[in-house]
């Protein structure tokens, strides 16, 4: 029986194109850069399934021109927002995403961008690397400490838990927010807070770790930023949509909030260049799930997810 053909856009990790071209038909786009529409588009005539990143806009116009031999759509994201979940839905296309194994990687980073931005690193390494280092006191690269702080989690999905894990190491002491409220024995000791506004309040350090939907979209406002106590540090390995960028600037400049680490931005690639200038914003470049192990293990939850499909059975991550 022929293989099925799927298409995929971006560059996958070694282990998920060996095993994506032991069992399927691969096309694999030539340059690794974003699908665009139009190869889209003419890609879904083409192949029965695809595994594109959060690159790949599928558009509620993207979904409504798409052929009919498309039949799933494997994400190698846990993020949907790229996708119109209804658009498809109605094309009858099967959408999956890679929850879970990206948690531990993107808390980490999560982790990496508030001792960044709380311990001064950007600053500290010009410092030292240009040679500007002639002098030391003991009010030099004064930080902020995360041991024994408070951590507001905004979204205790599984990173956000993953986070909240980390945190302990730190001794921190966990708040979070959450549509819901998890179980106690989920809870880890976190401490519930049913509105955001709320545990805006109690966060000296704050970390978005929630999707981006229409509810959440542009949530933190310069008013909720001004609800954050003076000095402390907002955290965004999420998406860049969450955030007023505007506002964020200018609640680092007027001095209120003492940094902010960002994995994420409203315009990606690219990132805001008006951050740049600012050295107690610590940046990367959307790379949260960015390790060897964790896209090895993103690809092959892709291909799980293709694999069941094609077995005609349900797929364990379908939307
Ligand atoms: C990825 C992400 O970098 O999973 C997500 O939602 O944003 C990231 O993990 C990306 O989509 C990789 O394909």
């Amino acid at each position: 029986m022929a293989k099925p053909v799927i298409w995929i856009p971006r560059h996958l990790s070694d282990a998920t194109l060996e095993r994506a071209r032991r069992d399927y038909d691969v096309i694999l786009k030539q340059e690794d850069t974003p699908g665009t529409a139009q190869e889209i588009i003419e890609m879904s005539a083409q192949a029965d399934g695809m595994i594109p990143c959060h690159s790949e806009h599928f558009t509620a116009d993207v979904a409504g021109r798409l052929d009919p031999r498309l039949k799933i759509i494997a994400n190698h994201s846990v993020g949907t927002d790229h996708c119109d979940l209804n658009a498809l839905k109605a094309r009858g296309i099967t959408v999956t995403n890679t929850p879970d194994v990206l948690n531990d990687a993107t808390a980490e980073l999560a982790v990496m961008l508030m001792l960044n931005a709380a311990r001064r690193a950007v600053e500290g390494d010009r410092i030292v690397r240009t040679g500007a280092w002639d002098s030391w006191s003991p009010a030099f690269m004064v930080g902020k400490q995360v041991t024994g702080a408070r951590l507001g989690i905004v979204g205790m999905g599984g990173v956000g838990r993953a986070l909240a894990r980390k945190a302990r190491g730190f001794d921190m002491a966990v708040h979070y927010h959450n549509r819901h409220r998890l179980p106690t024995e989920a809870e880890m000791g976190a401490i519930y807070h049913k509105t955001l506004d709320d545990l805006l309040e109690v966060s000296d350090f704050l970390s978005l770790n929630c999707p981006a939907t229409p509810e959440t979209t542009g949530m933190m406002t310069s008013e909720r930023l001004a609800r954050m106590p003076r000095g402390s540090i907002l955290v965004n390995a999420a998406r860049g949509a969450l955030v007023d960028e505007d506002a964020l600037l200018d609640a680092i400049e007027a001095g209120h909030l003492a940094g902010a680490g960002l994995d994420c931005f409203v315009t990606e690639p690219g990132g805001n260049p008006a951050f740049a200038k600012h050295e107690n914003i610590v940046m990367m470049p959307h790379a949260g799930s960015a390790t060897r192990k964790t896209r090895d293990a993103m690809g092959f939850r892709a291909l799980d997810n293709l694999d069941a499909f094609f077995d005609g059975h349900a797929p364990k991550d379908a939307l």
